[in-house]
């Protein structure tokens, strides 16, 4: 591992901590917000967008930590969103009674909304040269917004009741749960000077990457209990939702995940035989077996 995980994540949790308190001048909607950010979560989206950083500079930049506070910003807030009554309606996340069970249906849709905005404010305010930067916000815009991670979300939605073909289910997890994996791997490379070439292979790693996370998600809501979730287990089959596991068995969705993480480790492969520092990635994708 080329970065120390726990001082970059204490940094990228103090940025996040400093953008609420200087930016929100409503005390509880401030509370509501810090409340989601600080209730943990594995941080794996600052991890890889580090790691992926990593494969082209030594030492983690101000700007990493910037853009890693804003991929978080904008995961969380998609989390408080997905757990209200109007979506899979939660009463648990990160271990913890879900935003609107503390603070009320309102404040954790505003919260949420704070969160997503604030994200672009800190990006914007990264130390970047400008074409970096630019590139960073259409990219966060692009793959949080309507034809990425809330298309996706949207499908999952309207699909719930529903058994989807396989490709259907793919099309929803790479959106959803994908494109956000995606951000993060892909601006690691951006900011760390990754060519055009090789931001169309870290792409497509990101792809592989995104769809074994969200099969691991799915085989996990089966085999483990709530409380070694930290959110409410068998919960996509109460909402009738297609899954790996429901579509293909177990078995078959555990040779899936797999099948995705062995592509992505080849590609990572290559970049290993190009000179470049795969061990932090490589590290990361630990994190994403059963
Ligand atoms: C636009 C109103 C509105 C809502 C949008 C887009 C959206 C809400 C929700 C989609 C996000 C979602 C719940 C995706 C599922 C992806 C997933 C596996 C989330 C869990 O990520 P982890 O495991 O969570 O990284 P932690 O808690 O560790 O951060």
């Amino acid at each position: 591992m080329k970065f120390k995980q726990q001082p970059f994540l204490d940094a990228v949790e103090r940025a996040m901590d400093t953008a609420i308190i200087e930016q929100t001048n409503d005390e509880r909607l401030a509370e509501s917000m810090r409340y989601s950010i600080h209730a943990g979560g594995k941080r794996i989206r600052p991890l890889l967008l580090a790691a992926s950083y990593s494969l082209y500079q030594e030492t983690i930049d101000s700007s990493v930590v910037q853009v890693a506070a804003a991929i978080e910003l904008i995961h969380t807030y998609s989390l408080i969103h997905d757990d209200l009554p109007a979506m899979d309606n939660d009463d648990l996340r990160r271990g913890k009674p879900t935003n609107h069970k503390v603070f009320g249906e309102a404040l954790a849709i505003l919260a949420g909304d704070g969160l997503l905005t604030l994200a672009f404010q800190v990006l914007s305010q990264a130390p970047l040269d400008n074409e970096r930067k630019v590139t960073c916000l259409k990219l966060l815009a692009q793959t949080a917004g309507t034809l990425g991670m809330v298309a996706g979300q949207a499908a999952d939605i309207q699909a719930e009741g529903k058994q989807l073909p396989l490709e259907e289910l793919q099309w929803i997890h790479a959106r959803k749960t994908g494109e956000l994996i995606r951000f993060a791997v892909l601006a690691g490379g951006i900011i760390g000077g990754a060519s055009q070439e090789e931001q169309a292979r870290l792409d497509l790693f990101a792809r592989k990457l995104g769809l074994a996370f969200q099969i691991r998600d799915d085989l996990l809501d089966v085999l483990s209990t709530t409380e070694e979730l930290g959110k409410t287990a068998h919960r996509d089959n109460d909402l009738q939702k297609s899954t790996y596991p429901q579509l293909l068995g177990i078995d078959e969705a555990k040779i899936e995940l797999a099948n995705q993480l062995r592509e992505a480790h080849n590609i990572l492969q290559l970049f290993a035989e190009n000179g470049y520092q795969t061990q932090a990635l490589a590290a990361i994708m630990d994190k994403f077996t059963l």
